[in-house]
């Protein structure tokens, strides 16, 4: 089938194809419409061909960041995220953000260009080169070669069937630079392409499995629901708020589940999180896994041992018992389990006991009310509390607006201060917690959904992938950054231990003014000190839509180490280095 470019006569009157085309093709079949990457050798070509072909190339100014733009792409449409590098170092960029989407469960396909498979392998040196297979497969769900352009059709529905398919993940597809220019015949080539069908199949729960958790659930004294990311991902909105007022449960979001219900209903126990972890009897999971973000269901934080019997609704079937046992592990799609939750709890559900709720809401609305009044402060320079209720009241006026959130204090803060109020509008550092998901998931939450973004972000954390202004600025984003600039890690207030000249490890330019970052591109940068022209100028940024920057003095001395998880940061006791003996 496949021919060289030096063809014979006949051939050259038939419509030929190539692999280039053939990559477009049996992408847009499926779907995707969009790709980021970095160009470069092999698939400079590649871009600009889709471009031709009416898909959108966004480029990058580094590969790590368009492989965040495609996971996040991917965890918001369910549909894989595309990401486009060139061989061995833009591939290796573009493998740190492929392992996070894994980690995260977010569907997301990395593409990347390779050199010849006969050097690589005999390792003679050539361009770029790097067995890069090899090296991708430990860190995704799956990983793909094709050699022949009559296999790119089969090759890219492979690879989407396992980013979406079950547990989402990264998948990597290697694309040798001889593939692109490989010919074949037109018909032929449109022939061999795959559009997948139902990618990511109903996996309905077993009804046993559904049974032993209702009465589990029916009997239980302090029930608590626990929403994570799976749950926003699973885009069973309905169905999920529909079980929880039902229920009359109280519930918790982690971080990317919150506004699945808006963080202000009722029934949410997001502000007594220590009680209702500690003393809930039966605990329901919905699309979270009991990992380091839940202290892995055990110890002081969840109570006495043996005091609590957890419900486990995952699609991962090795998820169930990972961390303590699982009493009712109901496998399934959360849309699927959550439905036939409804369906078993019948008409006559009993709601949780009087008590346990009003406890619940005795503990938060004091944790409220003590949170309102630092809230308030309007000083100059701000601490991170007075910045974030200016921002609070920004997202609270635009419930639509995506709000994207990485660094230690600036996350942790953000994440309790800052309500959300619909489903899948908090991306931020995830599974991993992550420096650098910044400028690539505003970009992406902004392509894929038309939405204004606030990317709220440490300076460190902003640092990892602040280039990407640049990129922001070039595609006209409607992205309003703000850095929280405190002038360094944690706090700014940190000497060198030794007293010499170096600047300590933690700490930054004193007073940087990343504003000039988006002026230097035609975006509009701005300095601030109050939380009043932190609200002003982030108000008029969200409203105008043109990319900006408000660069927020935030007082260098407000900040603790690591953020909210300080326990997790071992530090020396040894205060001085003993003598030698
Ligand atoms: P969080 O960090 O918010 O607690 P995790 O990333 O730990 O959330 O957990 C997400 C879980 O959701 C994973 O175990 C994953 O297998 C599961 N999941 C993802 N999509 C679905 C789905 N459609 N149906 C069921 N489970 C899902
Ligand atoms: N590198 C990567 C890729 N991820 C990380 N999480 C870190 C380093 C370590 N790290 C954190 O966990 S938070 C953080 C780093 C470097 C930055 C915190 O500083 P910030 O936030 O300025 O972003 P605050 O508001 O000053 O605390
Ligand atoms: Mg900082």
């Amino acid at each position: 089938m496949e021919t060289t470019a030096a063809s014979t006569g006949a051939e050259a009157e038939r419509e030929l194809t190539d692999g280039f085309h053939l990559v477009i093709d049996a992408l847009k079949l499926n779907g995707i419409t969009n790709i980021y990457g970095v160009p470069g050798i092999p698939i400079t070509d590649l871009g600009r061909l889709a471009q031709a072909e009416g898909m959108r190339v966004f480029s990058f100014r580094h590969e790590q960041n368009a492989g965040n733009a495609a996971a996040i792409a991917g965890f918001l449409t369910k549909k894989p995220g595309v990401c486009l590098t060139v061989s061995a170092p833009g591939f290796l960029n573009g493998l740190t953000a492929l392992a996070n989407a894994t980690t995260n469960c977010f569907p997301m396909i990395l593409i990347s260009g390779s050199s010849e498979r006969e050097i690589v392998d005999l390792q003679q040196g050539d361009y770029e080169e790097m067995d890069q297979l090899a090296i991708a497969k430990p860190l995704c769900k799956a990983a793909f070669r094709v050699l022949h352009a009559q296999d790119i059709g089969i090759g890219v529905a492979r690879a989407i069937r396992a980013a979406v398919s079950g547990r989402p993940g990264g998948v990597y597809l290697d694309l040798p630079a001889k593939l692109f220019s490989q010919v074949m015949d037109a018909e032929a080539g449109a022939q061999s392409l795959v559009k997948v069908i139902d990618p990511a199949p109903a996996q309905i729960p077993a009804p046993a499995a559904v049974k032993r958790a209702m009465e589990l659930l029916k009997d239980a004294k302090r029930p608590l629901i626990i929403l994570g990311k799976g749950a926003a991902y699973a885009q069973a909105d309905d169905e999920i708020r529909t079980f929880v007022e039902k229920s009359g449960i109280p519930y918790v979001a982690m971080s990317m589940a919150k506004g699945l219900l808006p963080d202000t209903h009722p029934q949410s126990a997001g502000a007594a999180r220590s009680l209702v972890l500690k003393d809930s009897d039966v605990v329901v999971l919905i699309g979270a896994r009991l990992n380091w973000l839940l202290s892995h269901g055990k110890g002081k934080q969840w109570g006495p041992v043996g005091s609590k019997k957890f419900i486990q609704v995952d699609i991962e079937p090795r998820e169930m018992d990972s961390n303590v046992e699982i009493a009712a592990p109901v496998v399934g799609d959360i849309g699927s389990c959550v439905s036939a939750f409804l369906q078993a709890m019948g008409s006559s559900f009993p709601t949780p006991p009087a008590d346990w709720i009003d406890t619940i809401k005795a503990k938060r609305d004091e944790n409220v009310a003590k949170m309102a009044s630092r809230l308030k402060k309007n000083s100059a320079p701000m601490d991170f509390h007075g910045a974030l209720g200016a921002l609070k009241e920004v997202v609270r006026q635009r419930p639509d607006a995506i709000l994207v959130n990485e660094g230690a204090n600036t996350l942790d803060l953000a994440r309790g201060v800052i309500d959300m109020y619909k489903p899948r509008k908090r991306l931020d550092v995830g599974t991993w917690g992550v420096m650098g998901i910044g400028m690539g998931f505003a970009v992406a939450a902004a392509v894929e959904t038309g939405l204004p973004v606030l990317a709220v972000e440490g300076d460190s954390a902003f640092g990892f992938s602040g280039m990407e202004v640049e990129t922001i600025c070039r595609y006209n984003l409607p992205v309003c950054i703000v850095v929280f600039n405190n002038n360094g890690i944690y706090r700014g207030t940190d000497t060198n231990p030794s007293g010499g000249p170096d600047a300590a490890t933690t700490v930054f330019v004193p007073g940087a003014r990343y504003d000039k970052m988006m002026e230097a591109f035609g975006g509009v940068g701005v300095t601030v000190t109050t939380p009043d022209e932190l609200y002003q100028a982030v108000s008029a940024a969200m409203d105008s839509g043109k990319p900006t920057l408000v660069n927020a003095m935030i007082d260098p001395k407000a900040g603790t180490e690591s953020g909210n998880i300080g326990s997790l940061n071992p530090q020396s006791v040894v205060k001085k280095k003993p003598a030698a003996a």
